[in-house]
């Protein structure tokens, strides 16, 4: 028999497309548990010929469930995720609560399964497991490939990030005040507080005392717990731009062996996940209009970073759908891990 599934927080965009990716793979789950806060509770909801109710998350929510997969913030599930583990579940969590967590996985499945191992459905024991930050799973779809074959030493990454990373409403914002611009009024600004639509600006994350943002330190400790390598160098600059549901990022790697591009493109046309879209003589490269509602990671612009002698250095701009690859689609993959 297949697991029995929760999803909690299921009105939200991940919520939504966690039904999705699990329509489209198959998912043999044995019966659906759709949960929200109690505003949306009651709510029915149509999925693969079926009504469902949404139900109001409360701790009684998680008897006999075997996978629970939450999108719902990190303060939904602190208070939730250990109840459902006690229950037995194994929770794929979306948020950052736990990623850092030493005693959690935090799991990309192309890069890290080895992480989780350990964890296994209907065992009696509960689990968590961290979906990580969708910048740093969209990275390391591309970099690792690479840095299994040539060890990267520091990484620069620079994004170009989606309006569905902040959620539904600020998808919602972004439109609102598309349509508000180019009508020529003044944009209403609610999510972000100032002008996204025809403007970028720094990641709304919290700035900390070393100047960075949380999202940009995400992508450096993430990568050192996925990689198992406290050594590597990452760096980066996280920028919001308008666009609707897939991050773009322009990633510099630094190698300790010499890895040449031909190689590199011949590593990434054969990695899982992921697709070379890299035509010099079109300009054709990924866009995230092209990934967008896509499984797969796009990398191009593959290229020998010329400011380093020899083969150690290599420019790459990878994109990927935000809310699939990003979000959804890589905790459903956790989920198939555990069958
Ligand atoms: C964004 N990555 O694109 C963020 C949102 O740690 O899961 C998700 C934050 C997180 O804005």
């Amino acid at each position: 028999d297949g697991p029995s599934v929760a999803i909690v927080g299921v009105t939200g965009a991940v919520g939504q497309e966690f039904l999705s990716v699990l329509s489209d793979r198959d998912f043999p789950y044995s019966s659906l548990k759709l949960l929200a806060s109690k505003r949306s509770a009651g709510k029915s909801l149509r999925f693969e010929d079926r009504d469902y109710t949404v139900e109001e998350l409360t701790e009684n929510s998680f008897e006999n469930v075997d996978i629970a997969l939450f999108s719902a913030g990190g303060s939904i599930s602190k208070k939730f995720g250990p109840i459902a583990v006690e229950k037995g579940s194994v929770v794929v969590d979306n948020s950052s609560a736990f990623r850092m967590d030493e005693k959690i996985p935090l799991v990309i499945p192309e890069v890290n399964p080895e992480a989780m191992k350990h964890i296994k459905l209907k065992s009696g024991e509960g689990a968590l497991i961290a979906n990580p930050n969708c910048s740093t799973i969209i990275c390391l779809m591309a970099a690792t490939p690479l840095h299994h074959h040539a060890k990267v030493t520091r990484m620069v990454v620079s994004t170009y990030q989606a309006a569905s990373g902040a959620g539904a409403a600020a998808m919602e914002e972004l439109e609102q005040q598309t349509r508000e611009v180019l009508a020529g009024k003044e944009p209403t600004c609610k999510i972000f507080k100032q002008q996204y639509a025809f403007n970028l600006f720094s990641h709304n994350a919290p700035i900390l005392s070393n100047g960075y943002n949380e999202e940009e330190m995400k992508l450096l400790k993430e990568t050192r717990k996925i990689w198992n390598d406290m050594n590597v160098k990452v760096t980066a600059t996280c920028i919001r731009v308008p666009v609707m549901r897939a991050h773009a990022e322009s990633v510099n790697l630094q190698f300790e062996n010499p890895l040449d591009e031909d190689t590199a493109r011949e590593i990434l046309s054969n990695a899982p996940g992921l697709v070379v879209i890299d035509d010099r003589a079109a300009n054709h490269f990924p866009t995230p209009l092209a990934v967008s509602n896509k499984d797969d990671v796009a990398v191009g612009r593959i290229r020998r970073d010329v400011s380093q002698d020899g083969n150690y250095g290599l420019d790459i701009f990878v994109c990927g759908d935000q809310i699939r690859k990003g979000a959804a689609l890589n905790a459903v993959q956790i989920a198939e891990k555990l069958l």
